[in-house]
């Protein structure tokens, strides 16, 4: 890479970034924030010697082989990677970087949001205040779920589902989770392993999503592992929207199966399946599980530390292809 390397920035970011990277590259920034098509894109970098996208761009296999044989990196802003086809940058000698740590904080944060405003009907109540539709109070009016003391299934036991856990036992829950590995007994501090889902699935009043969207993950939750839910459990998603079968997910919300979910993911951002809208039984968030200033601004942070390894000829420490 030459010494000031062209980034191709696709999305705005925080100022101190962006600072960051007119110091020590020759950006190419997007200040309006457009989303760029893939030919946009493509065009884009012709020259740049590193991307730094977010997972909002498309970087499939066909887009990968498209780029120009200038680009040598991508250095995601995200710490999930699957807008990004790693073996087709792996065949064309693309490293691939990612965000990993500095947003477990703030996805944590808002996976505990999903599952006290979904449980607490905080969406139904604030449209019904703003509405000026609040008319009265009784004992039954806008009872939910309690989340104290409940039991959490924690389905992908990483980063995230780590901070979620020891979030979740400040509300007394009893966390179980599964991943493809146990945890050794100092990480996992009391929470229950379960080596499968179908293991898992029945015990949880609450379950939460935590793993990465993949093939094998895609789906995973559908018709078939909702039925082994207990009746009226809530479920939350932080993690990415393809890892539910909206259908299945509706279905259940639909029919009373399961008392609620929380969203901040779904299949196909931003125009979600509509039925979610009109459930009542949702509280809906426009996957803004990062989204905090310290911790868009680490992000960044980490994506040019990164790109300065890569530069350097170093092995960048987030190296995923
Ligand atoms: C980010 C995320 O906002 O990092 C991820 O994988 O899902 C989000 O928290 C987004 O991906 C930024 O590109």
């Amino acid at each position: 890479m030459k010494d000031k390397p062209t980034v191709l920035v696709t999305r705005r970011l925080p100022q101190a970034v962006e600072d960051r990277l007119r110091r020590d590259y020759e950006p190419r920034l997007n200040p309006e924030d457009r989303f760029y098509s893939s030919d946009e894109l493509i065009e884009r970098a012709q020259g740049a010697d590193a991307l730094l996208p977010c997972h909002t761009e498309d970087l499939s296999a066909e887009v990968i082989a498209r780029l120009p044989d200038s680009v040598r990196a991508i250095a995601n802003f995200s710490v999930g990677v699957d807008h990004v086809d790693l073996e087709a940058a792996k065949a064309r000698g693309i490293i691939v970087t990612n965000t990993p740590d500095v947003l477990s904080d703030a996805t944590a944060e808002i996976a505990m949001m999903l599952m006290l405003g979904a449980a607490r009907r905080a969406s139904e109540g604030e449209r019904l205040v703003r509405a000026g539709e609040w008319r009265t109070w009784s004992p039954t009016f806008m009872v939910g779920i309690q989340v104290t003391g409940k039991r959490l299934g924690i389905i992908g036991m990483g980063r995230v589902g780590l901070v979620v856990a020891r979030r979740a036992r400040g509300f007394d829950m009893e966390v179980h989770y599964q991943d493809v590995r146990r945890h050794a007994a100092s990480l996992e501090a009391g929470a229950v392993y379960h080596e499968t889902i179908e293991d898992l699935l029945p015990i949880c009043d609450f379950l939460s999503i935590h793993c990465p969207a993949m093939p094998q993950t895609r789906h995973l939750i559908n018709e078939k592992t909702i039925a082994l839910l207990p009746d009226g459990a809530v479920v939350v998603n932080a993690a990415r929207g393809t890892i539910v079968d909206d259908e299945a997910l509706i279905a259940a919300l639909r029919s009373g199966k399961l008392a609620a979910a929380g969203l901040d993911v779904y299949n196909n951002e931003p125009d979600i399946n509509p039925a979610y809208r009109e459930l009542t039984n949702t509280f809906l968030l426009p996957h803004i599980g990062s989204a905090t200033r310290e911790t868009r601004d680490a992000m960044g942070f980490r994506a040019l530390d990164n790109l300065d390894a890569i530069r350097a000829g170093r092995e960048p420490r987030d190296r995923v292809a």
